[in-house]
Parts: C-alpha cells; sequence; structure tokens
C-alpha cells in the first residue's frame, strides 16, 4: 500500500502551544521507518504552510485569532483532498480543529467515488461545540459539529460541500462531554460510546458493529485518533488529559481490527503535544498504534470477513 503523511501543525485551535511540533515528533519517533518497515510504500509531503489570512472580523471576541484558523481548515481542506487520491493519507496534528479541515476533504474525495464516508472518533471528548455553545472559546473542540453541519460557526469554517451525516459517526472512549455538547448530541445521530460502554460491552464487540456498518454501506473510513482517548499513564504528551483513559491493548486492538477490516481511507493523528511528553514515549505510542492499523503483528491470523 502507498502511504502518505502529511504535517499539519496547527495549534491555533488548543488551548495552550505545542502541537505545533507534534509532525517533528512524530517523524523523529521514527513514523517512516515503522511504516516502510512493513512494506508500504511512503511518502512524506512535510507540513502543509497556511494559505493567505482572510480579511473576516471574528463575531466572537472570545475566539483567539479566527482568520488565522479559518485559512488554515481552508488550506487543509484542499491538502486533505488532495492528498486522498488513492493513498493512504496520514495526517500529523496539530490540535484536533484541523479535522475541521481533513474530514471535509475526504469526505468529498469519497463523494466523488460515489462512496458515503464513516467517521470513527477516538477521543475523551465530542468536540460537538460550535462558536454559540463553547465556553473555552478552543476551535479544536468544535470539529465534529461542524463536518457533520452543525450552524452557528458565523462564518469561521468555509461552507461545507459534503458534510458527513451524523449517523455515519462513531466515538469511542468518551469521558468528558460538556452540557451543551450533551444536549447537542442528543437525538443527532451520532453513536457515543462512553468509557462505560467499553467496560461493559468490550471496545472489540462495539467497534466490531460499526465496522459491519461501514461495509455494509460500502463506506470509506476516516479514523481521527485524539492522544487523549489513550489513558494520561501511558499517553501523558497531550495538553487536555483525562483520568480513565483507553489502555494500551484496547487501543492496540481496535488499531489490529480496523487493519483486517481494510475499510481506513485515511487518518488523523492529533493533539500531541511534545513540550508535555516524557522522552517521546506519547509519540512512540501513537507510532506504534500506527503500526498496528498499518499491518504490524506478532503472529498471522485468519482473516474475519463481515457478514454477507
Ligand atoms: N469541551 C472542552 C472545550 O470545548 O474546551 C474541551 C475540549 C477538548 C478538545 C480536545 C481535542 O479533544
Ligand atoms: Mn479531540
Ligand atoms: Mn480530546
Ligand atoms: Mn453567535
Amino acid at each position: 500500500m502507498k502511504v502518505r503523511l502529511l504535517g499539519i501543525p496547527i495549534e491555533d485551535g488548543a488551548g495552550r502551544m505545542g502541537c505545533e511540533m507534534g509532525p517533528s515528533a512524530y517523524r523523529t519517533a521514527g513514523i517512516v521507518e515503522a511504516i516502510a518497515e512493513l512494506d508500504h510504500e511512503v511518502e512524506d509531503l512535510g507540513n502543509v504552510t497556511r494559505g493567505p489570512l482572510p480579511t473576516i472580523t471574528p463575531p466572537h471576541p472570545h475566539l483567539r485569532r479566527l482568520p488565522e484558523i479559518a485559512a488554515w481548515v481552508g488550506t487543509v481542506t484542499e491538502a486533505a483532498y488532495r492528498a486522498s487520491d488513492g493513498a493512504l493519507p496520514v495526517f500529523l496534528g496539530g490540535d484536533h480543529a484541523l479535522a475541521a479541515g481533513t474530514v471535509p476533504g475526504v469526505a468529498r474525495r469519497a463523494a466523488e467515488d460515489g462512496r458515503p464516508l464513516f467517521v470513527l472518533w477516538l477521543d475523551a471528548h465530542t468536540d460537538f461545540h460550535t462558536l454559540d455553545t463553547t465556553q473555552s472559546g478552543n476551535l479544536h473542540g468544535t470539529p465534529v459539529a461542524y463536518f457533520t453541519g452543525a450552524h452557528g460557526f458565523h462564518g469561521c469554517y468555509p461552507p461545507l460541500s459534503h458534510p458527513v451525516p451524523p449517523g455515519n459517526v462513531t466515538m469511542v472512549g468518551i469521558r468528558s462531554v460538556d452540557p451543551a455538547e450533551r444536549r447537542a448530541l442528543s437525538g443527532s445521530g451520532v453513536t457515543v460510546h462512553d468509557m462505560r460502554a467499553l467496560d461493559e460491552h468490550g471496545v472489540g464487540s462495539l467497534v466490531w458493529r460499526f465496522l459491519e456498518r461501514v461495509a455494509a454501506a460500502d463506506g470509506r473510513l476516516h479514523v481521527s485518533l485524539d492522544v487523549d482517548f489513550l489513558d494520561p499513564s501511558i499517553a501523558p504528551g497531550v495538553g487536555t488529559t483525562a483520568p480513565g483513559g483507553a489502555t494500551f491493548r484496547e487501543a492496540h486492538l481496535i488499531m489490529e481490527m480496523l487493519h483486517d477490516s481494510g475499510l481506513v481511507s485515511s487518518i488523523d493523528l492529533v493533539e500531541l503535544n511534545p513540550f508535555l511528553d516524557e522522552r517521546g514515549r506519547t509519540a512512540t505510542l501513537m507510532v506504534d498504534l500506527l503500526a498496528s492499523l498499518m499491518g504490524r503483528t506478532v503472529m498471522d491470523r485468519p482473516t474475519r470477513s463481515f457478514a454477507a
């Protein structure tokens, strides 16, 4: 398989600086070598550079640097669309606001191929705020509301050509939801598996059920992996830690199942903050998880097929 890496060093959407160093940290952690060792062809496109700043004025005074963010998202959307031309694009963040660009970009490509886009959101947070509901003003808490077509962005992000149907989005690992997000999610069609669901049902059965839906719809699957999906004890290098996250094995099981499914068409690795990491162990874990998604296993296994 051909894999194409694209760094998106944005941190404007986060509450603290540091994510801008994420793409370099993944490269330092050996992301190119880890994929190449699995006999994939790897092309590293380097980093997206910010487009010209638009002349919009912030509709919300608490929103920092809105023009820069809108410029980033427009540039990222175009880059994601171009990158998803047959090779598997891996978008290296950068904070989670980048998904306001990557998901619409790959959704446009999927629509041109006549296939629905599904999204697997691996995160402690639902990232379902709009400009009218966010309290922090940090746009990394908004991408899912935006790319599923919610209102209340007031020109912050580019107009959507292909909104993702909320029913095509499944979230896993959720354990920090603001009241406004909870209200907006209720009845939205988004499937939310919080950590209690993982404890009660096991991550394998939850993910397998979702993958069966994607396969039945002949869909394409975008995976958005936020570092804070993982328990802080194994992934300290992130600015929005929440206790009680996914274990090392739960995370690898999801990646191994995604590999076996053959359905993944694009991936975000987001929210890594190397300034908060401990000797690169979070960056290394994220690279290892990507390697599991790309087929690194310890034993050969019979492939599982989806119900016909
Ligand atoms: N819901 C909180 C906010 O909107 O500020 C926290 C969001 C954290 C978002 C990180 C990327 O997942
Ligand atoms: Mn997130
Ligand atoms: Mn998060
Ligand atoms: Mn408003």
